[in-house]
């Protein structure tokens, strides 16, 4: 995957609030080009490889328990510094912490059930991107 490709997604929370639509509208609008997605719901063992690195987290239990409990939406994600400006269009881990318009300043609950994912380097957006998506999936 390129550098100029980001990889979201849309959590629990925000499927189950009914969000799915205005998070689409906001990155769409932000300039960011939908390349693959899809709608899947991540099993046990997807969330644990997936969040492998916060495996020695206290959190990291309730992270996989909410991460599997209803679909996401997956994406990969295309505009020029896509990795950092789809970080600042997400805002701070915590809600209350995020700036005024962010994705989860508008649709997150709170630090643990926040919305939105979004990859935090080059590295990691191919990884996760080709965790989700074959190259056949992505247009
Ligand atoms: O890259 P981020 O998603 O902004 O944040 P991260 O990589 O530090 O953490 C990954 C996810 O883990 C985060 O989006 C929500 C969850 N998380 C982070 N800190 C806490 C947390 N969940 C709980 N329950 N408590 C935390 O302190």
């Amino acid at each position: 995957m390129s550098t100029n490709r980001t990889f979201t997604m849309i959590k629990p929370d925000a499927v189950e609030n009914g969000h799915i639509g205005a998070i689409l509208e906001k990155i769409t609008a932000s300039g960011f080009k939908i390349v693959a997605m899809k709608y899947t719901q991540l099993s046990l063992r997807d969330a644990q490889e997936f969040y492998g690195i916060h495996r020695e987290r206290p959190f990291f239990g309730e992270l996989v328990e909410f991460m599997t409990r209803g679909p996401i939406v997956a994406a990969i994600l295309e505009k020029e510094n896509a990795v950092e400006d789809f970080r600042a269009l997400i805002g701070a881990t915590n809600p209350a912490e995020a700036a005024e318009g962010t994705i989860r300043k508008l649709f997150a609950t709170d630090i643990a059930e926040n919305a939105v994912h979004g990859s935090d380097s080059d590295e990691n957006a191919a990884i996760e991107g080709a965790f989700h998506f074959s190259g056949r999936e992505i247009y």
